[in-house]
């Protein structure tokens, strides 16, 4: 029997989770190997051989290693295309197409805001936040939800009628927002962002990460 995939890193990140639930999605048995980010391992030169960034997750599948969350996902859904839910990412290259544009606007337009947003009401300390900073991404937010409000009152999902990869890449950051922040009114006050948050957020793969979490 060929042995799982592995992942590094803490359940905790982001761009691990992102992983997380693609894997449980798919069906693909893996294995998480602890990083402690506050310990420092993701810099230590073992871990850098793997990530020369220094970041997690990384990932190991047979003799392939990978960084960058979205690359592994794609690269879980194409191997393990007839696993799990075979639709997460298209079934043709039309489907896919339109699912990597939702995937992109995640990683580059969606996720900017958001993640300066988690980052200075989770992380930095109460006294050194620049309110500024969090106003100016507040608003850029709003805006780019304001697009996602449109067209998720044109469709059930981004990327159309059916769950994919687009909707899932969107979990992780949002759920810190919604379920961590006072910014969670962006995504509430949305009646279709609304609608779509609360029917992503329950899916049971995402429940799984989220009860990892707690176990870690
Ligand atoms: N674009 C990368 C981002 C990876 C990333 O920013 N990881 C964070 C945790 S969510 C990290 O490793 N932070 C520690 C550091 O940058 O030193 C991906 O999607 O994999």
């Amino acid at each position: 029997m060929a042995s799982p995939v592995k992942v590094y890193g803490p359940p905790m990140s982001t761009a691990v989770s992102r992983v997380l639930v693609t894997l449980i999605e798919k069906d693909v048995p893996f294995e998480l190997v602890p990083i402690d980010l506050s310990k420092g391992e993701h810099k230590n030169p073992e871990y850098l051989k793997i990530q020369p960034f220094g970041q997690v997750p990384a990932f190991q599948d047979e003799s392939i290693t990978l960084f960058e969350s979205r690359a592994i996902c794609r690269y879980i859904c194409d191997k393990y295309a007839e696993k799990g839910n075979k639709d997460l990412y298209g079934t043709d290259f039309l489907s896919k197409a339109n699912i990597d544009q939702w995937v992109e606007t995640d990683g580059q337009t969606y996720g900017p805001p958001s993640g300066v947003l988690m980052y200075q009401l989770l992380f930095v300390p109460k006294n050194v936040k620049d309110e500024g900073l969090i106003k100016q991404n507040e608003e850029k937010l709003g805006k780019v939800l304001d697009v996602y409000e449109q067209r998720l009152g044109e469709s059930r999902f981004l990327a159309g009628d059916e769950f994919s990869f687009a909707d899932l890449s969107h979990l992780p950051n949002g759920e810190y927002l919604v379920n961590a922040t006072d910014k969670g009114h962006l995504f509430t006050s949305r009646k279709n962002v609304n609608r779509w948050w609360n029917e992503i957020s329950n899916r049971e793969s995402w429940k799984k990460v989220l009860e990892m979490r707690k176990n870690a």
